[in-house]
């Protein structure tokens, strides 16, 4: 029975080291209680960091930690002491946590840290590698694990990879800034689904697929060499019924069972009719907006001092990263930030903040979650935070106000809390204000709204709606018309071409025998290239012809010397094998001075484009252009030209980025038939990448080999990957 196998930076497990003994508990974290059915489903695996360097292990303890961890279905990746500062402190925390936060301040690019990335990913592969069996499913967590999903996709390609990222994925703008990103985005798309909690996160990837790696993007599907990638967002959720039960058997508890913190918190609110606490709660961490909340409450209290001794801030801060510099330097500032204030404005009965650095445990944060008459949660950044859908979860009584930073991912899900920019101080106080004196009934309307969707939208139905993506991921190919060339269909073309008396090859050039170039006057034919081509021309019984959309007078300059036979210009001349060129279609070209400005102005409009003028042809390319823009544009000037050319004798033709312009009744097609009805052959082949070959595909006879290059749509019976594979292919025509 398949299983899916759960990869994340840790374990959902805290594992001890007391005396040489091992003391091993399961987490009880929102992750580990999401994925508990999928781990639970069959042989479902862990896979992850137990929390011990090897430094910490020996070897009998390792072994043990091993077997320990099994019980558990779990497997653990060994690290090093090095490993987990330069991958984990390093790279993980001091790169990619600033930079996909927007603090490109605080962010290093460090040649060691990514070495370290690099290898413990591998590290993490391996384990994964062992226990992956045939039909099995993985699904990697986050940002510390970035590379994995492709050095599993290289070993296993027919394993389903899902991946989800539960920090933010920056704007473009930001992450070009990083030194190794094509690496990082091409690890990324070993996955067959990428999940992000947001659309916006999930827009930022797909920009930089199409700006980096040039990519095609339909609507959320990448297209990835022979592969569909699925992009998709999935916010996630809590475990909604663990924080409401807590919440009602805490509302039944006697004063006698109250823990102490609740008894200090009962005391301050029986201390006055009218006093309300305000709970934050989050790391210590400079993406949460610590310091900002601070300062936005001082001036709330100096813009309305009628709620001084009335209200207080509690704070839980829950230590987090510490030895890195920028957490230790944040600690400093909010220590600081928290003794000015409560100096400032205590008084003998009252000071304004509580302040706990520490974490607690689950009952007391049931303790303060139901303690407070409003939440403030502020980030400057934050890919979800859990703790504003925890907060609304424990209100039993539907009152309580939260007040969400719009920069939380949660606040795209959570439009009835009071929206605050965690800049806007005057903002902030002035919703701290209507939070206090906000009616019940208005609370009770807002959070039954929040509840209904938390509740629906938990954890568990999170995790359930990605591996069901995941699952449909699988059928994504299928879109797909055509089949993949394997070795078994290559062998059987091979040995009809071999029996053959008389066999034709159509070749594309661009795109099918050489790559794109950013220039086109760049993919000039290479060494290897001649070779081939010159063993393929001299294959008994066989004619080969390169035919292609460029002008006659550049084949004549690469081509001229050789024997092949050519096709340029769409179809217009044809060079047989040791022949001059001659005309197949008598052309007029005049219509050119009217579309030429045309194409002039969207290259003005369009920096990066260009017109490339044939003979009997204009094209304008983009393929340097940005993406969206070109989009747009492409739009534009198809609209423009359609009315144009209605009564011209013109075609439209959108190759690969590219529009071209030509008389209609040209095309390769039609160059095609012509050869066919010159010589009666038992084999033909022919091969292309864009749409202009798809004229080719549909003329030549139904026993004909058709091959597209690449994962697109098309009539082509079967498709190659890339110009590898197809001088890989063309090698074995020959002898
Ligand atoms: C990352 C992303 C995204 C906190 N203090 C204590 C405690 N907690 C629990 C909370 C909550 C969790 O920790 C914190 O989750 P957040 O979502 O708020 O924030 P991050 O840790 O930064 O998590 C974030 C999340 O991943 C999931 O994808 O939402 O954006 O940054 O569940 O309850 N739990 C206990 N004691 C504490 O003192 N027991």
């Amino acid at each position: 029975m398949s299983k899916t196998i759960i990869v994340s930076n840790r374990l959902p497990l805290q594992v001890k080291l007391n005396e040489n003994k091992l003391e091993i508990t399961p987490s009880v974290g929102g992750l580990a209680t999401g994925m508990k059915s999928v781990h639970k489903e069959g042989d479902g695996i862990w896979i992850g960091w137990s929390g011990l360097t090897e430094e910490e292990l020996d070897e009998s303890l390792s072994k043990k930690v091993d077997t320990a961890v099994a019980k558990e279905n779990c497997a653990a990746v060994n690290l090093t002491q090095c490993d987990i500062d330069n991958f984990y402190y390093g790279f993980s925390n001091r790169t990619l946590w600033p930079l996909f936060h927007y603090f490109m301040e605080y962010t290093e690019f460090e040649k060691d840290f990514w070495e370290s990335y690099k290898a413990v990913n591998q590290k993490f592969a391996e384990v994964v590698l062992e226990n992956l069996e045939d039909g099995d499913n993985v699904w990697v967590h986050d940002y510390q694990l970035l590379l994995l999903p492709q050095l599993i996709k290289e070993k296993k390609p027919d394993t389903s990879i899902g991946f989800f990222l539960h920090i933010p994925f920056p704007s473009y703008e930001i992450f070009r800034t990083f030194p190794w990103r094509e690496e990082l985005l091409t690890g990324m798309l070993g996955a067959d689904l990428i999940g992000f909690h947001t659309y916006d996160y999930e827009r930022h990837f797909l920009s930089s697929i199409k700006r980096i790696l040039r990519l095609d993007v339909k609507f959320n599907e990448v297209v990835y060499h022979d592969r569909i990638v699925k992009v998709d967002s999935f916010p996630m959720g809590i475990d909604y019924k663990k924080f409401h039960q807590a919440s009602v058997s805490h509302t039944k508890m006697n004063v006698k069972e109250r823990s102490e913190l609740q008894k200090r918190l009962d005391d301050h609110i029986q201390s006055s009719v009218d006093t309300k606490l305000i709970l934050s709660i989050d790391r210590l961490d400079y993406t949460k907006g610590i310091p900002n909340r601070i300062r936005a409450f001082e001036y709330f209290l100096n813009k309305y001092p009628e709620f001084k001794e009335k209200v207080r801030l509690i704070m839980l801060s829950v230590p987090s990263r510490s030895n890195v510099p920028q957490y230790q330097l944040l600690k400093k500032e909010t220590d600081e930030l928290v003794g000015r204030i409560n100096g400032q404005f205590a008084t003998v009965s009252w000071t304004p903040i509580w302040y706990f650095y520490r974490s607690m445990p689950f009952n007391n944060l049931i303790d303060l979650y139901t303690s407070a008459d409003v939440a403030l949660i502020t980030p400057v950044r934050d890919g979800m935070n859990l703790v504003a859908k925890e907060y609304v979860a424990t209100r039993t009584k539907k009152d309580g106000v939260l007040i969400l930073s719009e920069m939380a991912g949660a606040s795209k899900e959570m439009n009835e809390a009071l929206m605050i920019n965690p800049n806007n101080f005057e903002q902030i106080a002035d919703a701290i204000k209507q939070a206090l004196e906000m009616p019940v009934e208005e609370q009770i309307a807002r959070n039954t709204i929040l509840q209904k969707r938390l509740e629906r939208y938990s954890v568990e139905k999170w995790a359930h709606e990605f591996m069901k993506s995941l699952d449909a991921t699988k059928n994504l190919g299928q879109v797909i018309v055509s089949e993949k060339l394997d070795t078994k269909l290559t062998n059987q073309m091979i040995e009809d071409y071999k029996k053959s008396k008389s066999s034709l090859i159509l070749l594309d050039y661009d795109g099918t025998l050489s790559g794109f170039q950013d220039n086109p006057q760049n993919a000039n034919p290479d060494m290897e290239l001649f070779q081939l081509l010159d063993a393929l021309n001299n294959q008994p019984n066989t004619d080969m012809v390169i035919i292609s959309g460029r002008d006659k007078e550049t084949f004549e300059k690469w081509f001229g010397n050789k024997e092949y036979s050519l096709i340029t210009d769409h179809g217009v001349w044809l060079k047989k094998r040791n022949k001059d060129w001659e005309a197949l279609e008598r052309l007029k070209n005049d219509w050119m001075e009217n579309i030429r400005p045309i194409l002039e102005t969207f290259v003005d409009r369009t920096p990066g484009t260009f017109i490339e003028e044939k003979k009997y042809s204009l094209a304008w390319h983009y393929r340097k252009a940005d993406p969206e823009l070109a989009q747009i544009r492409t739009m534009e000037l198809n609209t423009v030209l359609t009315s144009l050319i209605s009564n011209n004798d013109l075609t439209v033709l959108k190759g690969n980025k590219v529009i071209e312009i030509k008389s209609s009744s040209v095309n390769k097609g039609r160059a095609a038939s012509r050869l066919l009805s010159l010589k009666n052959y038992d084999f033909i082949f022919t091969i292309g990448d864009d749409w202009t070959d798809e004229y080719m595909f549909e003329e030549v006879p139904e026993n004909a080999y058709t091959i597209k290059v690449g994962f697109k749509k098309t009539k082509a019976k079967y498709y190659v990957k890339d110009t590898n594979e197809v001088r890989k292919l063309l090698t074995k025509f020959i002898d």
